[in-house]
């Protein structure tokens, strides 16, 4: 069975291609029907096309909104070719056949994607388009319907071979096809709208992703995992482009991101690096340079950074590379690469390097998402972000200048370790990291704990909490915590406040002749 293409009617948006097939199609002397832009646009390249206008009877109207919603069209694309009632319909009301259309969409997704204003995103829904689709599509045993240029290839290929006519199959497959197209399109648009009334609707539905890599398995080898991406373009694990290195696989993902986030965290004024292990930071460094950076996040816990990943908050050099490949890393990830660097990480086959197009923003907003069992729990990002000037000093003595920057930036590194966290630091480096501990005291603790080990593999006379500051994602419930990292050595403390007993916790501090600030922001994460 097979199916003769007399009338096309070509309306697309995305017109690139397009001479080329309606002049393939004319030649096969199919009769080229088309809306305003496509018209023109086959009219420039010389070729007869009829005006949609002039087969309805009335021009395009509302900016567009109705052009091709009339029976004329939608006659001529539904009435069945082997049916007398039908054939007898179209004669009476002049509906002649359609047998071909080639539609593709008023671009929504991408207006979407593209962070367009809600009048913006609504005038790009196609009305006219998908009806058409989904009208052809119905009678795809006699109409072929082409969503991109591939299909109309494809038919081409056949008209080429075949005397000018179509296969059955040919047409239910296209037609197919067609439906997987309107209904992707229609999940789109619902996706979309949901977002525009519930504040707390995830990025997925208002960008529309999908299955972007099957996963080789989960976190644990019996898992099976594939990665979804959301469709939000801005820098992230998930926008990277990998340059070299075996396949990411579920855990690289997760750790990458931590990484990647806390590097956002940190600007890109100067020179940040993060290493992370298992989700957790296991050092992390500004300095005058990426690879003093780079040592000394790594002297806070070198024996942890084994297999753990790097980010860098600006362009890898050779020097850097070369520094970081003496490590086991499994993953390093940065705004970019000399060529010097390449070449290095050439040499390590297996090390995954992933170049982003900038580092993320603390401050943005979006949605993140844990699973439950039956269900989803959704909250904001944590873009809460606390600079110098929201302090509070409580105690009777104030930081320094310097101990004032320890503390910011041991706070940001604090917010992106899980809870209950202490982060020790000095000098713009993490010294000291207690992560995801039951007790608050404990994470003080191994902290210090970390800090001695450091200093043992390294040979230095002292740990270098000896004059550090300390950082706690959350309030200390009892002076105990707060006098286990005074007596690791620090002489000043950030923290949230906002305990019942924050005043024995002031006194303490005091007493303990230590500064310490509030930010009135808590940073949990599990
Ligand atoms: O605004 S619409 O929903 N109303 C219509 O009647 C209609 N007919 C075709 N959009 C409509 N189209 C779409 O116009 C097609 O799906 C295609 O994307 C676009 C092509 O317009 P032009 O040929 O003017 O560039």
């Amino acid at each position: 069975e097979r199916f003769k293409i007399r009338r096309a009617l070509l309306s697309v948006s995305d017109k690139e291609g397009l001479e080329k097939l309606a002049q393939r199609l004319a030649a096969h002397g199919v009769e080229l029907v088309s809306t305003g832009g496509t018209a023109k646009a086959i009219k420039a390249a010389g070729l007869d096309v009829r005006d949609v206008s002039d087969l309805t009877g009335y021009p395009e109207m509302m900016d567009g909104r109705v052009k091709t919603l009339h029976p004329a069209v939608h006659g001529g694309l539904l009435f069945r070719r082997d049916l007398d009632t039908h054939i007898q319909d179209a004669e009476t009301h002049g509906i002649v056949p359609i047998d071909l259309v080639y539609i593709n969409l008023y671009p929504f997704e991408a207006t979407v994607a593209g962070g367009a204003d809600f009048e913006t995103c609504i005038e790009n829904i196609d009305i006219g388009g998908p009806a058409m689709l989904r009208a052809a599509a119905k009678n795809g045993d006699s109409v072929a319907v082409c969503t991109d240029r591939e299909d109309v290839l494809a038919v081409l290929g056949e008209m080429d071979s075949g005397k000018g006519l179509i296969p059955r199959a040919l047409g239910r497959k296209l037609a197919a096809k067609t439906y997987a197209r309107t209904a992707a399109y229609d999940a789109a648009i619902s996706g979309w709208y949901a977002a525009q009334l519930e504040e707390n609707a995830p990025d997925w539905m208002a960008f529309g992703g999908g299955l972007s890599q099957s996963l080789r398995y989960g976190e644990n080898p019996h898992q099976s995992a594939a990665f979804y991406k959301t469709g939000d373009k801005r820098p992230g694990v998930s926008n990277a482009r990998q340059v070299q290195g075996k396949e990411l696989s579920y855990n690289n993902i997760n750790d990458t991101d931590a990484a990647y986030e806390l590097i956002g965290e940190l600007g890109d004024e100067t020179p940040a690096v993060a290493i992370i292990k298992h989700a957790n930071p296991c050092g992390v460094a500004l300095g005058e340079t990426a690879i003093e950076a780079y040592r000394q996040a790594l002297a806070c816990d070198s024996t942890s950074a084994f297999g753990g990943i790097v980010a860098l908050n600006r362009m890898l050099d050779a020097e850097t590379a070369e520094e970081i490949t003496k490590v086991f890393t499994e993953v390093v990830i940065a705004p970019g690469a000399d060529n010097g660097a390449l070449s290095v990480f050439e040499k390590k086959k297996n090390l995954r390097l992933l170049l982003t197009n900038g580092i993320p923003d603390p401050s943005a907003r979006g949605k993140v998402v844990k699973s439950v069992a039956g269900g989803l729990l959704v909250q904001d990002r944590d873009f809460g972000r606390i600079d110098i000037e929201d302090l509070r000093v409580v105690t009777d003595k104030a930081p320094s200048e310097q101990e004032l920057k320890d503390l910011i930036f041991a706070w940001r590194v604090a917010k992106h370790v899980k809870s209950n966290t202490i982060v020790y630091a000095k000098d713009l480096a993490t010294v000291g990291i207690g992560a995801g501990q039951m007790s608050r005291i404990d994470s003080a603790r191994i902290a210090a704990r970390k800090a001695e080990d450091a200093a043992e593999v390294a040979g230095w006379p002292e740990p270098k909490t000896k004059g550090c500051v300390a950082a706690s994602d959350a309030f200390f419930p009892f002076p105990d915590g707060l006098l286990q990292a005074a007596s690791a050595g620090a002489t000043a403390v950030i923290q949230p406040g906002g305990s019942i007993r924050d005043e024995e916790v002031i006194k303490a501090a005091n007493e303990a002749g230590i500064a310490m600030v509030l930010t009135g922001m808590r940073h949990f994460r599990h």
